[in-house]
């Protein structure tokens, strides 16, 4: 099980506590225990199977949260989740994904109304009866109404590269208004994380109103949510919500900072900010001393961050992850950009399922910037995708000696191969084949829903084929679409690194696999990472700057990243495992 699962279950014990109205302090522990678990590089799920003792030592996990940990892993579920849920209907945790509606108001709606699900709350709130209810006002009551609308308005979490598209269309049209002097963009987006939930736009301007105004009037503006002096939030296109908001020129890096978050990265900051003897907020950050305070900086972030005495964290790894730790020991990494990737290493030709030659996708490659590319197009087993037989594939490969030697530049074209593993375990093309490429790339395509072990003997045995170089998407999560397989990600880091393999951060930003925290975690342990764009077509190119991202919310740095190299030196890399 993986980490993720294992802190949403801990997460779920939390909210039906609290909904029950427990312990505080028990609650607090676990909510802690669970955001421990899902930040940590190392998997729990292994430990609670080997010695469940070794958790109690980690920071942030005490013996209840452990106990449910093993609990959890060797039972595979928590029994008192179970046991709560004979007494409260699971449809109440539907109703604590309301903005704003937390466990203690939803007990309340439960306890006084009967309210079970997320129509009942909607019929209650129409006749009025909650705001009847002590704690609750006409204004909350609207706006459960409006959280409601948006729990249940398609309004999902967007793709970070969605999110791109939008904030480049805001910006523009931001542009046009001339009163704006600052323009940047906060929050998750500005983190780089996945998916992003709202956009969080900041702008400095000697006339809100005309901003205001201008905001309005985007072009694909579905409807004015709240609009205040300085603040206004709106729905975009399918209902996706963008806050902007107007800040002084001397506020403009307090602001930044405080809305980039993460909130967790920002109360370690107030913490600091505190033993410092100092405040910090929005506005900047102030001298305290008895009941007065000064402004010392906030017009900048890094003046934000000097003035307690950090670095300005990349807002990629503001997430109270390790950052704190890094800064404390000068170590901060210097993160890899997209201009130090030298090659792409995962594509597909119109031979399989591109739509591109090999020939037009090393021209775009090469204008790109890239110095070599691998195409690796699938083997026979994906027939949907016509997969290359032994034939065809030798065929192929010849064809790219032929296109090597006819271009006098400096680029190179491998040899390469996307490599099914067969449901029943071995490889899809026969090792004598393999043998002969420059790059092969093991892939789970079928079989997906086998049981953990299965799945995980399978890719650990393709990591012991001397033939094969890397395991790309090693999870084969799709972002809001499909979970992971049941992979044991530990015991495929393991054999990696035993076997000297490397794993893929695929780039296609519905993939991002491995994720951030498993990039972490390989960096921990010296399994070098190749990001890969799996183009399908020549724009497919383009998605390495997501795999970028990703990587640096991992902490990675060029010498983390394989594909840095060139390629004798990868080969080097390769070899010398
Ligand atoms: P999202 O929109 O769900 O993808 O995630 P964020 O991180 O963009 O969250 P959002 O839009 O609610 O708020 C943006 C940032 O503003 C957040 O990362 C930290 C800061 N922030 C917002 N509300 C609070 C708050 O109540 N307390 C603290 N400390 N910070 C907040
Ligand atoms: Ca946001
Ligand atoms: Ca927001
Ligand atoms: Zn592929």
């Amino acid at each position: 099980m993986e980490n993720g699962q294992i802190s949403a279950q801990i997460t779920k014990l939390a909210d039906l506590l609290e909904f029950q109205g427990a312990n505080s302090f028990k609650i607090r522990a676990y909510r802690r225990g669970a955001r421990v678990i899902k930040d940590s590089t190392e998997s729990f799920s292994t430990m609670a199977q080997s010695d469940p003792s070794v958790l109690l030592e980690i920071d942030g996990i005490g013996k209840g949260v452990a106990e449910k940990i093993t609990q959890l892993i060797q039972e595979g579920e928590i029994s008192e989740i179970n046991e709560i849920l004979e007494t409260v209907p699971a449809t109440v945790l539907d109703i604590l994904r309301i903005p704003g509606l937390g466990p203690k108001k939803a007990a309340a709606l439960y306890q006084e109304l009967g309210i079970q699900t997320l129509e009942q709350l909607q019929a209650a709130c129409e006749a009025g009866e909650v705001q009847k209810l002590k704690g609750f006002a006409a204004k909350t009551e609207q706006s459960i109404l409006e959280g409601m609308a948006i729990a249940t308005a398609a309004n999902e979490r967007i793709y970070w590269s969605e999110a791109d598209q939008l904030a480049s269309s805001l910006a523009s049209h931001l542009n046009q208004c001339e009163s704006i002097g600052q323009l940047e963009f906060a929050g998750s987006y500005r983190r780089g994380r996945e998916t992003v939930g709202d956009l969080d736009i900041l702008v400095v301007s000697q006339d809100p109103a005309s901003v205001m105004a201008h905001f309005g009037n985007y072009p694909d503006l579905e409807q004015i949510i709240v609009q205040g002096d300085t603040k206004m939030s709106i729905r975009v296109g399918n209902s996706f919500q963008v806050d902007l908001r107007v800040v002084e020129a001397d506020a403009f890096g307090a602001a930044l900072q405080y809305f980039t978050g993460s909130k967790d990265h920002n109360v370690e900051v107030r913490g600091r900010a505190k033993q410092l003897g100092m405040k910090i907020n929005e506005y900047g950050v102030f001298q305290v001393d008895g009941d007065s305070e000064t402004y010392i900086a906030g017009a900048t972030e890094s003046e934000v961050y000097e003035a307690l005495g950090m670095p300005c964290f990349a807002p990629e790894l503001r997430e109270a992850r390790t950052e704190f730790d890094w800064a404390a020991q000068n170590a901060l990494p210097d993160l890899i950009e997209l201009a130090q990737i030298q090659g792409d290493l995962h594509m597909h030709t119109t031979a399989t399922d591109g739509k591109a030659s090999i020939e037009e996708m090393a021209d775009a490659a090469q204008a790109r910037g890239l110095k070599y590319i691998a195409i690796t197009d699938h083997s026979q087993r994906v027939s949907v995708a016509n997969g290359l037989d032994a034939e065809r594939l030798l065929a192929q490969w010849k064809e790219i000696d032929a296109i090597n030697a006819a271009r006098d530049d400096n680029f190179l074209i491998l040899k390469g191969i996307e490599c099914d593993i067969l449901e029943s375990g071995p490889m899809d093309l026969p090792d004598e084949v393999l043998a002969q490429a420059d790059w092969v790339i093991a892939s789970v395509h079928f079989g997906q829903k086998q049981p953990r072990q299965q799945i995980t003997d399978r890719i650990t045995n393709a990591l012991e084929n001397p033939h094969v170089d890397i395991i790309a998407h090693p999870t084969g999560r799709l972002i809001n679409r499909r979970e992971a397989y049941e992979v044991d990600i530990e015991a495929v880091f393991q054999a990696a690194k035993e076997n000297g393999k490397l794993l893929e951060l695929n780039a296609n930003p519905v993939r991002l696999d491995l994720h951030d925290v498993h990039c972490a975690m390989a960096r921990e342990r010296g399994i070098p990472i190749v990001i890969n764009s799996d183009a399908h077509k020549i724009s497919g190119l383009d998605v390495l700057p997501y795999g970028i991202k990703q990587a640096r919310r991992g902490g990675l740095t060029a010498a983390h990243v394989a594909n840095t190299l060139s390629w004798p030196e990868l080969q080097k890399l390769l070899s010398n495992s």
